[in-house]
């Protein structure tokens, strides 16, 4: 049985493939699949982003298909820069710029006001059948400046202070039991075990 993941994002994949590997399943990506172009994502939610991804590398594969849709939500900034995480800098900007940015919009806020949620919303579509759709948060704080080195995106700047730490000191193993990704997948994964593991059925 194999799934792809409908990303080309290593942070993602890593975590995916981390959280899903106690199933009997071959988890592929996108980076098995050169050919495959660019998916334009041009919903305005993380559902609706998650559903194109997941539907279209369902169709072009013909394999079930697991799209993530994430990002970050400020609560001063009303939930941005939220769908637009990935291009917050602009188009084409990297994790740097996006975390410099971000800092930057929130100079002179006291970190009693810096409130912020993870949301990974994640879709499963399997090809000429239905899709899933689970969401995940995860909340934090952002902090005045970066620090560590684990995991990717805003996680040097997100500070989680049960853990006085941001997730990007915590290793893969502790941001895998409490992430935002985390909590979406395990919803998916129940789901994945129940339809087509334990049924004997296959996708
Ligand atoms: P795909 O669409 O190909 O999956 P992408 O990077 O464009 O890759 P998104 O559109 O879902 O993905 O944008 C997600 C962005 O949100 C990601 O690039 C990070 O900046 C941020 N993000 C999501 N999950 C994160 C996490 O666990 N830690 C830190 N930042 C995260």
């Amino acid at each position: 049985m194999q799934i792809v993941l409908a990303t080309r994002n290593r942070g993602k994949i890593r975590e995916i493939k981390y959280i899903l590997s106690d199933l009997p399943i071959e988890i592929k990506s996108l980076l098995d699949f050169p050919n495959i172009p660019e998916i334009e994502e041009k919903g305005n939610t993380f559902e609706e982003n998650a559903l194109i991804k997941a539907k279209t590398v369902a169709k072009l594969t013909g394999l079930p298909a697991l799209a993530d849709d994430s990002g970050l939500a400020v609560d001063c900034l009303n939930g941005a820069p939220g769908v637009y995480s990935a291009r917050y800098a602009g188009e084409g900007a990297d994790d740097k710029k996006n975390n410099e940015k971000l800092l930057r919009e929130l100079e002179g806020i006291p970190l009693e006001r810096r409130g912020a949620a993870f949301v990974c919303v994640i879709a499963l579509c399997i090809p000429k059948g239905n899709c899933y759709i689970e969401e995940g948060k995860c909340k934090g704080v952002i902090s005045l400046s970066p620090r560590g080195s684990y995991g990717f995106g805003y996680d040097p700047i997100f500070f989680l202070p049960d853990y006085g730490k941001t997730m990007a000191e915590l290793p893969l193993e502790v941001k895998n039991q409490i992430s935002h990704r985390y909590k979406a997948l395990k919803k998916i994964k129940s789901l994945i075990r129940k339809l087509f593991i334990d049924a004997g059925k296959g996708f």
